[in-house]
């Protein structure tokens, strides 16, 4: 079955599928923290994310109504051993049952990581809000570019939340903003030899501010800017961490908490820009991506319930069904 998804990475590739790989999540009420682990995967040294067997998208059913506040990534091996951050290609985490506010022609985008292993942290007071039976999708892209294999390899991801029936105060709600340098397209580009820039452009329909901003790069990605045009500021610079061979990692974070967000204005659009710097001498097909990522405040909350689709976008069904388009 042919379908489009709007998928951050998969869209359009022809991978064969990891079997076996399943999504196991355990939910600790008393300490109010869902871990979730995607796996088993074996990871060959030396082997790039298109040939290497890719898990199938899995499902996770919310259990209950109430809010999402921090994601904590890391990988471990069978035996709970730390597994380097740099054989996640990246992992992507979509609700099902609601569009997204910047690109209501996906599904919202919940949370991401890849190679940096961004710990998204919580904010105090904020939360992302879900509703029991909520569908959110786990597409995991894993690769291996260290010479050591690695076994039995899962993605935890760690999640507290709070319990909308439990007697605490309520959260803000927050919205992840994905601004991309591939607008609202798939996100992945081809990266040429050497140094390159790509840009692109996303409009802010709500009023409301950012809380802050962190990037997603790949691999000899440098730097991601993200600026108003419309008002013709520069909202954040972030340049990348990257090793001596320009492995990537890390991202900064750059936050506006103190000054009460940064404010968007319905209307307003933004430019997002990523240049990276490709020392291999070859044009890395799909090998880029470029997004500034955010939490959106905005400023009338009930706005954002137009955004629930009585109906999933398109049936992600099972797991093991969906990924080879
Ligand atoms: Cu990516």
């Amino acid at each position: 079955m042919q379908h489009h998804h709007g998928g951050f990475m998969q869209e359009g590739m022809h991978h064969a599928v990891a079997k076996g790989v399943t999504l196991d999540a355990k939910v600790d009420v008393a300490a109010r923290i869902v871990t979730l682990r995607v796996g088993p995967v074996n990871l060959p040294a030396n082997t790039g994310h298109m040939k290497m067997p890719q898990p199938p998208d899995q499902v996770w059913q919310i259990p209950f109504d109430g809010w999402l506040l921090a994601y904590h990534p890391r990988l471990v091996d069978a035996n709970g051993q730390a597994v380097p951050g740099t054989v996640l290609h990246h992992t992507a985490f979509w609700n099902e049952n609601r569009a997204d506010f910047l690109c209501p022609n996906k599904e919202e985008h919940i949370f991401g990581a890849g190679s940096e292993m961004t710990d998204w942290a919580e904010v105090p007071g904020y939360g992302y809000r879900v509703q029991k039976n909520d569908k959110i999708r786990i597409e995991t892209m894993v690769y291996n570019p260290t010479p050591t294999s690695y076994q039995k390899v899962y993605l935890e991801v760690a999640i507290p939340f709070q319990d909308a029936a439990k007697n605490a105060p309520p959260r803000k709600n927050v919205y992840p903003a994905w601004m991309d340098v591939k607008s609202c397209g798939n996100s992945s580009y081809d990266v040429p030899a050497g140094k390159s820039e790509k840009s692109g452009t996303a409009t802010v329909k709500y009023d409301g501010v950012l809380l802050g901003v962190g990037g997603h790069l790949h691999d000899y990605g440098r730097q991601v800017v993200l600026q108003d045009a419309s008002r013709k500021e520069t909202v954040a610079t972030l340049e990348a961490k990257v090793n001596e061979k320009g492995l990537l990692e890390s991202v900064p974070v750059k936050l506006f908490l103190d000054q009460g967000g940064y404010k968007f204005s319905a209307g307003d659009i933004l430019k997002i820009s990523a240049t990276y710097d490709n020392p291999t001498g070859r044009l890395l097909r799909d090998g880029a991506m470029g997004i500034a990522v955010g939490y959106f405040v905005p400023a009338d909350d009930s706005m954002m319930a137009a955004l629930r689709r009585k109906t999933p976008l398109a049936a992600h069904n099972m797991a093991g069904m969906s990924h080879d388009h």
